[in-house]
C-alpha cells in the first residue's frame, strides 16, 4: 500500500456531482498537470465496529429537548475513513460520466444497433485496458475471488472497485469473461450459453463459499449500454441500491440465459431500451438519425 499522499497536489476545478444521502462527492481537477477525477465517499458504519466506536469516541452534546438529544461523535481515525477513487489521466468522457445530468430513454432496434450504436462504440468507448490487466494478472491479481482459466467459458471474479469489501451489505463483484470479442448483450447468441451458465453457476458458488451469501441474496445482471465493452456480469447483494444501477440498464443474467435458450438471435433482433445522458455522444447520433 502506498503511503505517499498524491492527493495533496490535487487542484479542484469543479464539483461534478455530490449527494448528501449517498455521502459522496465527484470532483474534476488536475493532478500534476493531468486531468483527473476524484471520487470521495464516506464508508458505511459496520456493525462489528460498534463497540469500538462507542468506547473510543469523543462525544459532544449538540442539543437536548425532552426525550430527544443529538451529539457530535468524533470517531477514532480507523473508523472514520473516506474511500477515495482516482481516475488519472481522465478523459473528457470520464468527466461526463460522473457529471450530474438529465437523461433520456432511447429505443434501439436491432438495425439501430448496427447503423448507429456499433459504429459509435467502435470509435468512442472507454479503453478496456484495465480489464485486460485483470485477465493477464497485471493488476488486482491478489483480489481475485475465483477464476476459471478455460479460454472459451472461463472468467475472473473479483470485487468491483466500488466495493471496499469491509461489509457484505454492499457486496459488489464483477465476473469478467476471458473471451475478448464479446462487446455487450448485443453480441450474445445461444453459442455463448455455456459461458453465461458457467459464470452464473460458479460465480454463485464462489460467493457462497467466500461470503456466505446464498444465491437467493444476489442480484446478477448485465448492463446495456455498459460503460466498458468487454463482457462482464455484475453480482450485487439483493436490496443494495448500487450507484448507477437504474432498472433500465439492468438485464438479469437468468433472463438473458432463458431468452437465448428460446431464441439464439434474441439480442440481435429485439428492441432494447436504455437511458442516455444529455451530453452522451451516442444520444446525439440517435437524434441525428431521427430516432429520438
Ligand atoms: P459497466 O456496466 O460497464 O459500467 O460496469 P458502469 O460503471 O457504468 O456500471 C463496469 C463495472 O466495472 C462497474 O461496476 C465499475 O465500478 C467496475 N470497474 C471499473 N473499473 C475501471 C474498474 C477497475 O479498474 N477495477 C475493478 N475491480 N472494477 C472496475
Amino acid at each position: 500500500p502506498e503511503s505517499e499522499n498524491i492527493l495533496s497536489e490535487f487542484k479542484t476545478s469543479s464539483v461534478l456531482s455530490d449527494s448528501a444521502r449517498e455521502k459522496n462527492i465527484f470532483i474534476h481537477g488536475k493532478l500534476a498537470d493531468r486531468e483527473a477525477v476524484v471520487i470521495l465517499e464516506k464508508t458505511p458504519i459496520r456493525e462489528d465496529s460498534l463497540d469500538e466506536l462507542f468506547m473510543g469516541s469523543k462525544l459532544s452534546l449538540e442539543m437536548r429537548n425532552d426525550i430527544y438529544s443529538t451529539y457530535r461523535l468524533q470517531a477514532p481515525p480507523q473508523l472514520n475513513e473516506i474511500k477515495a477513487t482516482v481516475v488519472c489521466p481522465a478523459t473528457e468522457k470520464h468527466v461526463k460520466k460522473y457529471q450530474r445530468q438529465e437523461s433520456f430513454l432511447v429505443e434501439e432496434t436491432g438495425e439501430d444497433y448496427q447503423s448507429i450504436t456499433l459504429p459509435y462504440i467502435q470509435k468512442q468507448s472507454f479503453s478496456v485496458q484495465w480489464v485486460h490487466n485483470i485477465l493477464e494478472k497485471k493488476a488486482e491479481a491478489e483480489k481475485i475471488v475465483y477464476e476459471d482459466p478455460e479460454p472459451e467459458v472461463g472468467f475472473v471474479l473479483l470485487p468491483d472497485f466500488k466495493w471496499d469489501q469491509k461489509q457484505v451489505d454492499d457486496l459488489y463483484l464483477i465476473a469478467i469473461a476471458r473471451q475478448r470479442d464479446i462487446r455487450s448483450l448485443r453480441d450474445l447468441t445461444a453459442e455463448h450459453l455455456p459461458l453465461l451458465q458457467n459464470i452464473f453457476q460458479r460465480g454463485k458458488e464462489a460467493i457462497l463459499q467466500r461470503y456466505k451469501l446464498p444465491a437467493s441474496k444476489l442480484r446478477v445482471y448485465l448492463h446495456y449500454q455498459p460503460s466498458y465493452y468487454h463482457l462482464h456480469v455484475h453480482f450485487t447483494k439483493l436490496g443494495y441500491e448500487a450507484p448507477g444501477c437504474g432498472v433500465e440498464r439492468a438485464h438479469l443474467l437468468a433472463d438473458v440465459i432463458q431468452n437465448l435458450q428460446s431464441d439464439s438471435r434474441f439480442y440481435k433482433s429485439r428492441t432494447l431500451y436504455f437511458p442516455l445522458r444529455a451530453d452522451d455522444g451516442l444520444l446525439g447520433r440517435f437524434r441525428e438519425a431521427g430516432r429520438l
